[in-house]
């Protein structure tokens, strides 16, 4: 396959389908509301995607670093500490869900359980949720308690895009082989869909990439060929 990770994603969305996705992501995108129950949400009337992964994987940051805005959605080194469903309007058509972490190690697994039923309430049962961006530190790859996330996922049917993190931590060839190991554990399930995009929020690498991803996901932008 092929060396680096630049051409694993490489020539999928042409050059307009990634212009139209920069300008969308560069208007205003403004934080909307933090729900901590599932009576809380907002009325589903938007498109949504939601980001998922295990606290600290780097969704806040990937959120920032999609809209282009350093403290949009609060990035911390604090694991946990993102315990509500925080909902991000952008342009006025799609909303950018940032999902409770999984995978506490420093609250209380009553604690934990809670965040981890309300992020799956939500997931369970939005009917204007387009897609999961399910968060995978590329230096580790999915874990056990990752694959419990895919379950869920699956069970629930909901369409789920595997995205890596935090791509500048290792070399791309090694970014390279987490992307195969990725595609080949997800090959037999159900609702994941069978790209899987690496990502730095740091350095910026692949997002892009993600930016149009997300719009063909929402139907904004036509679906890649590929
Ligand atoms: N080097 C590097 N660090 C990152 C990246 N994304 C996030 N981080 C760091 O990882 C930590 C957790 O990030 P955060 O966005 O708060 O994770 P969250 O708990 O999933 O929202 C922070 O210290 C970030 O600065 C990345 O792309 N590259
Ligand atoms: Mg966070």
């Amino acid at each position: 396959m092929s060396g680096d990770a630049e051409s694993v994603q490489a020539g999928l969305f042409d050059a307009e389908a990634l212009e139209t996705a920069r300008v969308f992501f560069a208007h205003p995108v403004s934080f909307m509301m933090g729900a901590v129950a599932i009576s809380g949400l907002p009325s589903p009337d938007l498109p949504e995607v939601a980001f998922a992964g295990r606290s600290n994987v780097g969704k806040s940051s990937l959120i920032n670093g999609l809209v282009g805005r350093h403290g949009l959605a609060r990035a911390s080194n604090e694991p946990g500490r993102t315990r509500e469903i925080n909902f991000f309007v952008a342009d006025e058509r799609l909303r950018l869900v940032d999902l409770p972490g999984y995978g506490f190690a420093r609250v209380s697994r009553t604690t934990a359980d809670q965040f981890q039923n309300l992020g799956r309430a939500y997931l369970r049962g939005r009917p204007n949720l387009k897609r999961v961006y399910l968060l995978i530190d590329a230096r580790h790859g999915l874990k056990d308690v990752d694959k419990e996330a895919l379950d869920a996922l699956d069970v629930a049917a909901v369409s789920y895009q595997i995205v890596l993190t935090k791509a500048d931590k290792i070399k791309p060839a090694e970014v390279a082989e987490t992307v195969e190991a990725t595609l080949k554990a997800i090959a037999r399930r159900p609702a994941a869909f069978p790209r899987v995009v690496a990502t730095s929020a740091e350095k910026g690498l692949g997002l892009p990439e993600l930016r149009a991803e997300i719009l063909a996901a929402v139907e904004i932008i036509p679906a890649p060929l590929g």
